[in-house]
């Protein structure tokens, strides 16, 4: 039997790359995005390129009572999920505490936490009864240090971090592996949601040295799954060649 693993966030960067990277290994996929059409377009391309299965699941992991609903209605095949992406989040805006949207705060803690959260309480008690899992969660160097501007984003991302630690210690007596995977600068949808839009300001953020593609995060994340069953790694930290810490890069002139 192929192994099930669900990833948040398949329709754009990492997660659509864990998509590509977990099929070719013949895993079978629960996908989760909002965009409907691309996720049909995804799974599509990945059942005739891998001969995989895949469920498709559209809805917004910010609405508590739609992801318990889309989660119990998983057929019961496909409750063995062994291993859970942690993926779907976001940065929107990049400004002063002073000067900040309110309602970007609110797209930001409302996924990257609590739609976090929404997803693990639906998915860790079906890898308790299957005694095995593995929870994958994307957290970010802004979950490890903070930079001008990008307080409520670090925020949340520490509080994945914090997460992280919290569920490897309720989940340690359950035989359910843990794992924070924290990347640095990646060339995704990213910086076009964080700017809004914004193409060339999106741009800027990747001139001058070569960031990560999110293929390089979804092959160090598949890593982690292949290791033996005593072997965990609990935080993992990647970033470009080019990049020390969120501001100091090695960049061109
Ligand atoms: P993308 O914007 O390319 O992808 C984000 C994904 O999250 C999309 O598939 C989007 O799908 C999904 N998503 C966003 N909000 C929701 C929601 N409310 N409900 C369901 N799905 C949602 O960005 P990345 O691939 O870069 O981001 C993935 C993760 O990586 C995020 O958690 C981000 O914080 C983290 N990260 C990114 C870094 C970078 O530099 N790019 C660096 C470090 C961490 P849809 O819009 O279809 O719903
Ligand atoms: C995304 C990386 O440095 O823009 O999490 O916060 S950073």
């Amino acid at each position: 039997m192929n192994k099930i693993t669900l990833i948040t966030g398949a329709t754009s960067g990492i997660g659509k790359s864990c998509a590509y990277i977990f099929a070719k290994h013949k895993h079978d996929l629960i996908l989760i995005g909002r965009r409907a059409e691309r996720l049909e377009g995804i799974s599509k391309d990945l059942i005739s390129k891998y001969d995989i299965n895949v469920l498709q699941l559209s809805f917004d992991i910010r609405n508590s009572e739609d992801v318990s609903k889309a989660i119990r209605s998983i057929p019961d095949d496909w409750k063995k999920i062994d291993i859970l992406i942690n993926n779907a989040g976001l940065a929107v805006g990049l400004s002063t505490i002073q000067d900040a949207e309110i309602e970007d705060w609110e797209r930001m803690i409302d996924t990257n936490v609590k739609g976090l959260l929404y997803i693990s309480r639906a998915v860790i008690p079906l890898m308790i009864t299957n005694k095995r899992g593995h929870v994958i969660n994307i957290g970010s160097i802004a979950g490890k240090e903070v930079y001008p501007n990008g307080n409520i984003y670090c925020a949340t991302k520490h509080a994945v971090d914090a997460l992280n630690k919290g569920m490897r210690m309720d989940l340690v007596k359950e035989n359910i592996k843990v794992t924070q995977i924290a990347p640095g600068a990646i060339e995704t949808e990213f910086s076009i949601v964080r700017f809004k839009g914004d193409k060339s300001r999106a741009d800027s953020i990747y001139d001058g040295y070569q960031p990560l593609q999110p293929d390089d995060v979804a092959e160090v994340t598949y890593y982690t799954t292949t290791l033996p069953d005593h072997v965990n790694i609990n935080d993992l930290v990647i970033m470009p060649t080019a990049q020390a810490s969120s501001m100091v890069f090695n960049k061109s002139d």
